[in-house]
């Protein structure tokens, strides 16, 4: 058919701030050219109906429908499951302003390379235009964006990942402004794969994969490299954090935001299930987001912050009934399931779910462990945030939630304690940029390898990482009541190798530490890293730890936080002249503590 045709059936707000959408539309369905176009409007029958063909293609494959109703599997190509850092690129005009931090390509260059790997690729294939609102509709935090693609699976995605269809048309058409983001699965070949941002075009092209961040773009390319950059123009946050609310006895919540890198449990932090006493009190947990928290300052100086997804795309893999009960509620039915292993009986399974062994590994071969592990594990299932059962009421609050702690953490098997606490803003930005990890399935690449991940940002950073720390210290203006600052490490392990802390619902223990602190009601030792608590400052009661765990998990070495300092401080200097001094003077200012 004539894709001008349906392009233009869109044509009816002569005038309107469509037309700059319109015209875009309709360029790219010229680069394109797809045999027809698709304007998504998120309705329950476009859904049923994509969901009809892709069943029908072998896209989506059903799975059990009495023990999970409305819920399919989807395999991606082998080569094509988790996000692809060395083909990620941000394109600014000048290298400087992408930073070390960044793969970077002259924009012209990068649109020529781009638009040479779009040309043509949609024939035979229809064209979605997927209008999406990041956060609530009538959020004055929430950012809209149009993604075209060509994958129906990344539209049904899409629609359980952002506010998508026709109330985001309108907000767009209301607004006028939008983030373009192409994407095309092309041939899904690793050679023709890239990930480019134009964060000065406020647009995305993407080709090559189906897989996660790099094709639903309205998550790490949109809401975190995008939003990174509009938010240092506009005064705000963008960040790769879980949003968590921790209701007290008395009935008062505190919210914290937290960032982890990617497959270091952020979903099960803010899907925490309270420990049985802390139940018995009265303590609840409620989930705000897993993954992205927007946050600006409000009138009254405070930090508020809104989750901009609406769903969950989350790590499969050691999710079970004791390690994330709510998440498994979650996902007991209307869930779409990406590599994970299914059984006899087509429930979908993955490693640390129960004892069953599976039929079908994550490729569909018959299951063989020495094909390695039966899901992939990087598999994740998508699911609407509004199916979780401690989903917040206020996640959907247009003006956001009051955010008392920020917490950083990663996974670090040595040297660094359960938690501390910042000593002041500045001291928690340093906390934050010196962020260290071992990396994890989430990216193509060697897993288990320590790297520096400031604020967990390394792959979502859309600017120069030296100004994005600049930008996080002006928030310490006149008026500011910024939230604490903390550090948090739940894998420090022991001489046999074995997690020291038992994490999950235990971690309430130590956000409730953090409370205490924020409200002044909590004790904490003054050591040159931060404030530590004792062992006995936490609620440790039925908890069993062995001396070592007590040592190592409330201790603080000297000697190895000489060198951690000492290699912070070279890390800092990757970033040159555009680090902000006020940076390197508290690194230095700790470091010469530190000293014997
Ligand atoms: O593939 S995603 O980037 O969406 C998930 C993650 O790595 O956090
Ligand atoms: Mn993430």
């Amino acid at each position: 058919m004539n894709a001008a045709v349906d392009v233009f059936k869109r044509n009816d707000f002569p005038g309107s701030s469509l037309d700059a959408l319109n015209a875009w539309v309709a360029e790219v369905a010229a680069l394109t050219q797809p045999d027809d176009i698709h304007w998504c409007d998120g309705s329950d029958a476009e859904n049923a109906r994509l969901t009809k063909q892709m069943l029908a293609d072998g896209t989506l494959l059903p799975l059990n429908p009495e023990t999970h109703p409305h819920s399919w599997l989807h395999r991606s190509s082998p080569s094509d499951v988790a996000r692809v850092e060395h083909l990620t690129f941000v394109c600014t005009a000048q290298q400087e302003d992408a930073g070390p931090n960044n793969h970077w390509m002259a924009p012209a260059e990068a649109h020529a390379k781009m638009d040479a790997l779009f040309a043509g690729c949609m024939r035979g294939r229809t064209l979605y235009v997927i209008p999406y609102c990041m956060g609530p509709i009538d959020s004055p935090l929430s950012r809209c964006g149009v993604e075209i693609t060509d994958s129906p699976y990344v539209v049904a995605n899409m629609r359980i990942m952002t506010r998508m269809g026709a109330p985001a048309l309108a907000r767009i058409e209301r607004e006028g402004t939008f983030v373009k983001g192409l994407h095309s699965t092309g041939e899904l070949d690793p050679d023709r794969r890239f990930i480019m941002h134009f964060p000065d075009e406020l647009t995305i092209k993407s080709f090559g994969s189906g897989y996660g961040g790099n094709a639903l773009l309205g998550k790490k390319c949109h809401a975190l490299r995008i939003a990174s950059h509009q938010a240092r123009s506009e005064g705000w946050l963008a960040e790769h954090m879980l949003i968590v609310g921790i209701e007290n006895p008395q009935g008062e919540t505190h919210y914290i935001a937290a960032a982890f890198p990617s497959a270091c449990g952020k979903t099960n932090l803010a899907m925490l299930i309270p420990p049985e006493g802390y139940r018995q009190a009265g303590w609840k947990v409620w989930t705000v987001g897993d993954d992205i928290c927007w946050m600006r300052p409000g009138a009254d100086g405070r930090l508020y912050a809104i989750n901009p997804e609406a769903g969950f795309f989350g790590v499969a893999p050691g999710t079970s009934d004791s390690s994330n009960p709510n998440a498994l509620a979650t996902i007991s039915h209307h869930t779409i399931f990406t590599n994970v292993a299914v059984t006899d009986e087509q429930e979908p399974w993955w490693e640390g779910l129960d004892s069953r062994t599976p039929s079908l590994d994550w490729q569909g071969r018959p299951y063989d462990a020495a094909n390695g592990p039966a899901a992939h594990p990087n598999s994740r299932f998508t699911v609407s945030a509004r199916q979780c059962p401690s989903y917040s009421a206020k996640a959907e609050d247009p003006q956001g939630v009051p955010i008392s702690a920020i917490v950083f953490g990663g996974r670090r098997a040595s040297l660094v304690p359960l938690v501390f606490e910042a000593r002041d803003w500045t001291h928690g930005v340093l906390v934050g940029a010196a962020m260290g990890s071992e990396t994890t399935a989430a990216a193509t690449g060697a897993v288990g390898v320590m790297r520096r991940d400031p604020m967990a940002m390394k792959p979502f950073c859309g600017y120069n990482f030296a100004d994005y720390f600049a930008h996080w210290l002006s928030f310490d203006g006149a008026g500011a009541k910024l939230p604490k600052i903390f550090h948090v490490n739940w894998f420090r392990k022991g001489g046999d190798g074995k997690f020291l802390w038992p994490g999950f619902g235990e971690n309430l223990r130590v956000l409730e530490w953090m409370i205490r602190r924020v409200e002044g009601t909590a004790d904490a030792v003054d050591t040159p890293i931060g404030h530590l608590p004792r062992a006995e400052d936490l609620n440790l009661d039925g908890v069993a730890l062995s001396d070592e765990a007590h040592d190592l998990l409330f201790g603080f070495e000297r000697a190895g936080w000489q060198a951690e300092f000492a290699s912070i401080g070279e890390y800092l200097e990757e970033f040159g002249a555009r680090t902000p001094q006020a940076l390197k003077d508290e690194q230095q200012r700790i470091a010469a503590r530190l000293a014997p």
